[in-house]
C-alpha cells in the first residue's frame, strides 16, 4: 500500500559496489584500494543508520580468464573456485571489508538473470546479427578503436593501457544498439550532473559520447567460456555485458522484486578510472533498453602507482595488500590510502611515505593522544572519569569544531571525498593534542586545591569526550583501533553500548561519556615499528 502513512519504510538505504574483479591472479593494493574505499563508505553509512548493501565478487567469464586457466593446466572453473576461495575471499579479511554479499558470475543466481535480461532486449529489438572486425586487447577485455593504439617495437599496435599488442579478431557477433542511445546519455548527464563523478570523468563521458557511439559486440563464437546467449547456443556472451548486470543480479532482479525495489538503483559504483566508460556509458544504456533504472552515481577514482611506476604483474610490482598489513596493520593499510589520495585523483604508493604517516599521524597524533589522555585519568583520578566542572572557552571552543568536524565528514562523504572527511577527522584529533598542550594538565595538577582539581576534571573530561568522539568517527575508516579505543574509555561500560551501535550524529553531540566510567591504558593503538622488515 504505497504513501500510506506509517507503511512507508522510513529507513534510507544505501547501494555501494566494487568492481568484480577478474580471476586472473590475485588481488594487489589496486584492487583493494576500491574494496576499502566502498568499505568506508558502507560503515559509514551503517553508522547513520542506513540500511546498506554493499557488494564485491569475481568476475570470472571471458577469454583472458580462460588463457589465465590454461596456462596452469587447469579448466577455467576449477582456476576461478581456486583464486576465488584462495585469493579472492581471503583479501577481503585481510583488508577487514564488511561486505554484505560476494557475487561470483558463474552463479546461477547471475547466469539466469544474464539470459533473462538479455532475452528480453533482444525480443525489443535491440540486439542484431552483424559482422564486426578490428583490434581487440584481451587485457582490456575490448575493441579499440584504431585511433587509440600506441606504436610498439617492429610496428606492433599496442593497447594504451596494458601496452600488449592487440589482436586483429573477425566475428559474426550479436550486436547491441548501443549508438540509438546516444541521446538518451547525453541527456542523463545534463540532467544529472552527478551521474558521473569527479567533473573531469564526467567531461571525459561527455565528450567520448558526443562523438557518437559505435554499436557494441555482445555475444563471442570463437571460444565457449562465458554464459551462453540463449536465443543461440553457438555464442557466449561478451564477459563485460555479463559482468555490468552483477550489480542488479544481487540487487534481486528478476527474484526478489521487494528487495530490487529497496535497493535499487544502486547509490554508488566504485571504480577505477580504466573501467569508466563501461560504467557510465554502456551500463546505463544497457539498462535503458531493459527499462530498469540507472544507478544514481558512478565515481572513477584515480590510479595507484607504487613508487611513482605503473604497477604489473610481469615486472613484479604488484603488491599484495598482506605485504603491508603484516606489517603495518590493517588498519594504518586503510588509513594511508583514504587519507593521502584524493579520491579521484591518481596516487603513488612508497614504503617510505607510509612509515612517515604511520609515525606523524597515527603513533605521535593519535595513539600519543589516546595514552596520555587514559594515562593521565590513571594517574590523577586513578582510572574513574571525573565530572567535569564548568566548560570554560577552550572547551567550547573544542566542542564547536567537533561539530563542525561532523559536518564537514558528513558532507564529504556524500560527495565521495572520502580522504576529506578522514583528514577533518584527523584535524579534530590535532585539536585535541593543541588543546592539551594549551591548557597542560599535568602542569594544573600541581594545584592541588579543590579549584585546581576541579579545572584538571574539566581538562580531561573533555579529551576524553573527545576520544569518545574520535572513536565514532574513525570507526569506519579504522574500525580496530576505533574499538580498542572505545574499550580503554570504558565506554560500553558507561552505558554507550558497543561501537557498531553509535550514530555518526551522536559524535557530534558533546557531553556523552558521562562521569565514572573507568578507563584504562590499553596496548598502544599503533606501536613503534622495527623498521628492519
Ligand atoms: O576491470 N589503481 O576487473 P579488474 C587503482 N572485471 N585501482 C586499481 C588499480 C590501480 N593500480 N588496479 C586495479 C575489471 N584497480 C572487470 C570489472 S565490473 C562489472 C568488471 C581496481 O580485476 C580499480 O577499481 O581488472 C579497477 O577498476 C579494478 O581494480 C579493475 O579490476
Amino acid at each position: 500500500m504505497p504513501n500510506q502513512p506509517g507503511r512507508v519504510s522510513a529507513v534510507t538505504t544505501f547501494y555501494v559496489t566494487t568492481p568484480i574483479y577478474y580471476v586472473t591472479a590475485p588481488p594487489s593494493i589496486g584492487n583493494a584500494y576500491t574494496t576499502v574505499a566502498a568499505d568506508v563508505l558502507a560503515r559509514w553509512h551503517r553508522q547513520r543508520g542506513e540500511d546498506v548493501l554493499f557488494l564485491t565478487g569475481t568476475d570470472e567469464h571471458g577469454q583472458k580468464v580462460l588463457e589465465a586457466a590454461a596456462e596452469h593446466g587447469v579448466s577455467a572453473q576449477e582456476w576461478a573456485d581456486r583464486l576465488v576461495q584462495q585469493e579472492w575471499r581471503p583479501v577481503l579479511a585481510v583488508v577487514d571489508a564488511s561486505n554484505d554479499d560476494f557475487i561470483r558470475t558463474t552463479e546461477s543466481r547471475h547466469t539466469k538473470r544474464v539470459q533473462e535480461f538479455w532475452q528480453d532486449v533482444y525480443d525489443a529489438g535491440d540486439v542484431y546479427e552483424g559482422i564486426y572486425e578490428g583490434p581487440y586487447c584481451i587485457a582490456c577485455e575490448e575493441f579499440k578503436l584504431p585511433g587509440e593504439l600506441i606504436d610498439g617495437e617492429g610496428g606492433a599496435k599496442l593497447c594504451p593501457i596494458h601496452e600488449r599488442p592487440v589482436e586483429i579478431l573477425s566475428e559474426t557477433n550479436y550486436f547491441f544498439a548501443l549508438s540509438k542511445y546516444a541521446d538518451r546519455l547525453l541527456a542523463l548527464y545534463e540532467s544529472e550532473p552527478t551521474f558521473v563523478q569527479p567533473e573531469s570523468a564526467r567531461n571525459e563521458v561527455i565528450s567520448f559520447v558526443k562523438q557518437g557511439l559505435q554499436d557494441l559486440s555482445i555475444s563471442r563464437s570463437s571460444f565457449d567460456w562465458g554464459v551462453p546467449v540463449p536465443w543461440d547456443d553457438k555464442h557466449v556472451f561478451y564477459v563485460w555485458i555479463d559482468a555490468l548486470l552483477n550489480y542488479i543480479t544481487a540487487a534481486g532482479y528478476g527474484t526478489d522484486p521487494d528487495t530490487f525495489a529497496r535497493v535499487w538503483p544502486a547509490d554508488v559504483h566504485l571504480v577505477g578510472k580504466d573501467i569508466l566508460r563501461f560504467h557510465a556509458v554502456i551500463w546505463p544504456a544497457m539498462l535503458m533498453a531493459a527499462g530498469v533504472e540507472v544507478p544514481r552515481r558512478v565515481f572513477a577514482h584515480g590510479w595507484l602507482q607504487v613508487g611513482g611506476q605503473k604497477m604489473s604483474k610481469s615486472k613484479a610490482t604488484a603488491i599484495h595488500p598482506s605485504e603491508i598489513v603484516d606489517h603495518f596493520g590493517s588498519d594504518a593499510y586503510r588509513y594511508y590510502f583514504m587519507k593521502t589520495i584524493g579520491f579521484g585523483s591518481d596516487g603513488s604508493f612508497s614504503w617510505e611515505h607510509l612509515s612517515a604517516i604511520y609515525a606523524s599521524d597515527l603513533a605521535n597524533g593519535l595513539g600519543n593522544l589516546a595514552s596520555r589522555v587514559t594515562a593521565m585519568v590513571g594517574r590523577y583520578f586513578d582510572g574513574v572519569l571525573p565530572e567535569p566542572g564548568e566548560a570554560g572557552t577552550a572547551e567550547q571552543a573544542l566542542a564547536e569544531a567537533l561539530a563542525r568536524t561532523v559536518a564537514v565528514a558528513n558532507e564529504a562523504i556524500d560527495r565521495v571525498a572520502i580522504h576529506e572527511a578522514v583528514t577533518a577527522v584527523t584535524d579534530f584529533v590535532g585539536a585535541v593534542n593543541g588543546y592539551l598542550a594549551d591548557e597542560e594538565p599535568w602542569q594544573v595538577a600541581k594545584d592541588t586545591s579543590a579549584t585546581g582539581r576541579r579545572r584538571l576534571g574539566t581538562i580531561l573530561y573533555a579529551a576524553a569526550e573527545s576520544l569518545r568522539a574520535i572513536a565514532v568517527l574513525h570507526a569506519a575508516v579504522m574500525p580496530r583501533t576505533a574499538a580498542s579505543l572505545w574499550d580503554s574509555l570504558g565506554a560500553e561500560g558507561a552505558g554507550l553500548g558497543s561501537l557498531v551501535d553509535q550514530r555518526i550524529a551522536d559524535a557530534a553531540r558533546w557531553g556523552v561519556l558521562s562521569a565514572g566510567a573507568v578507563l584504562t591504558k590499553g596496548a598502544a593503538l599503533f606501536p613503534r615499528l622495527d623498521d628492519a622488515s
